[in-house]
């Protein structure tokens, strides 16, 4: 018999809706939290003010957003940032010169880029280890490590990294070590990585969070009060903040969190199935299917797969890119998560930061193809590769 998914508690959708909400919180007693755009609020007295003194260190409109988006994950608190790569400059502005941190090998491409063309810059010095194999982790600890990075499923891989493991390894090394974990691909819906053991979960609230392709946007949610007091101090002296609109759009997104990520396991599933058959693609990766070599952790620690899957496609360079721009449903276009399926190509698109040595021990190659799949018919999406595919045939 298949193993399941982990399953889900009930109560998620309800938390979705309701946490950070309540009407009676304004004055008006609006039911929809008000867009408060003001930059500035009036104060009783010289620093007695009533919560709110200047909107980069807190809007009334994001309070909703960072409560919400901490309940999901069952977490105290909840921080949101101008964009995913926002939170992590954000979080890497804890350490100090000196201070090590071990990241996964297989990251987004700008997260890659932010490690090793930024971050090594203020001598916080990164190195990549492979997340997938403890030894790895456990050589590339070393005394002065602060922080140990992971995605899971990892971007455009999909490797699924056992986060248990890897928090029990560096805890018991030394407790102080955070161990963060990018959430973007899964959502606080299919995973939530502090019941593992994280100290940390971040987030790309500009995919599936909001999940209307419509903002940039990113969070970081923990249980630990004085990294949050670190943080919470870094949002408003770093000024790596969203705007009133932007939060009230992804609060209106998370509404429908749970609806669009099932409807999106159940597409990804379909597209994937028919994939696996087609003679022109050498392999998919998808960790709902019981090919993928982590099928059995992903059962375990998730509570479902979203959209995302690649492929391998048979041929070269020049077939992967007439194939995508074959695609007529699928969008030719960088990012995911959003009700509108989208394809790319990682080497020349969202990993072509990475060095192309890096991408060939990695297989981020010519052939390999990342989709994010929509909420579209999933017959119509499998209809839009078979043409794309008799394209190249
Ligand atoms: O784009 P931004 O909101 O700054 O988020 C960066 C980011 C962080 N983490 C993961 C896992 C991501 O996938 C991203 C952004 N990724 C894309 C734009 C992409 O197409 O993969």
């Amino acid at each position: 018999m298949e193993p399941e998914y982990r399953k889900q508690p009930k109560g998620f959708a309800t938390k979705a809706i309701h946490v950070g909400q309540d009407p009676e919180q304004w004055n008006s007693y609006c039911v929809i939290p008000p867009i408060v755009t003001s930059t500035t609020f009036k104060q009783n007295g010289p620093a007695e003010h009533r919560g709110f003194e200047y909107a980069r260190s807190g809007n009334p409109t994001r309070n909703v957003l960072e409560k919400c988006l901490a309940s999901l994950d069952n977490a105290k608190h909840g921080l949101c940032f101008s964009s995913g790569l926002g939170a992590t400059t954000c979080i890497l502005s804890m350490f100090n010169s000196g201070d090590h941190i071990a990241v996964s090998d297989d990251v987004y491409g700008g997260t890659n880029r932010l490690m090793r063309q930024v971050t090594s810059r203020l001598n916080l010095e990164p190195t990549f280890f492979d997340p997938t194999n403890l030894e790895e982790l456990k050589s590339s600890i070393r005394p002065n490590t602060k922080m140990v990075w992971i995605e899971t499923p990892t971007n455009p891989l999909l490797k699924v990294v056992d986060i248990k493991a890897v928090s029990d390894y560096v805890h018991n090394y030394k407790p102080e070590i955070v161990v963060v974990v990018d959430n973007t691909f899964l959502t606080s819906y299919f995973q939530r990585p502090l019941e593992w053991g994280a100290d940390m979960v971040v987030y790309s609230l500009t995919k599936y969070m909001n999940g209307h392709s419509d903002v940039v946007m990113g969070a970081a949610v923990t249980n630990d009060d004085n990294l949050h007091t670190r943080l919470r101090f870094l949002q408003n002296a770093t000024g790596i903040v969203p705007s009133p609109f932007d939060c009230y759009l992804v609060n209106r997104g998370l509404k429908t969190l749970a609806l669009r990520m099932e409807q999106h396991q159940k597409n990804s599933v379909d597209v994937a199935k028919w994939l696996e058959k087609h003679p022109l693609i050498e392999k998919v990766i998808h960790p709902g299917l019981p090919s993928h070599p982590q099928y059995e952790l992903t059962r375990r620690q998730c509570y479902g797969h979203s959209g995302i899957m690649s492929f391998y496609l048979v041929g070269d360079l020049q077939k992967s890119k007439k194939f995508l721009q074959s695609l007529k449903l699928f969008t030719l276009a960088e990012s995911l998560g959003g009700y509108e399926s989208l394809a790319e190509l990682p080497c020349v698109m969202t990993h072509a930061s990475v060095p192309a040595e890096d991408r060939k021990i990695l297989g981020i190659s010519d052939t390999l193809l990342r989709l994010s799949v929509g909420l579209e018919e999933a017959e119509d999406l499998i209809a839009d590769l078979d043409q794309a595919l008799k394209s190249i045939s």
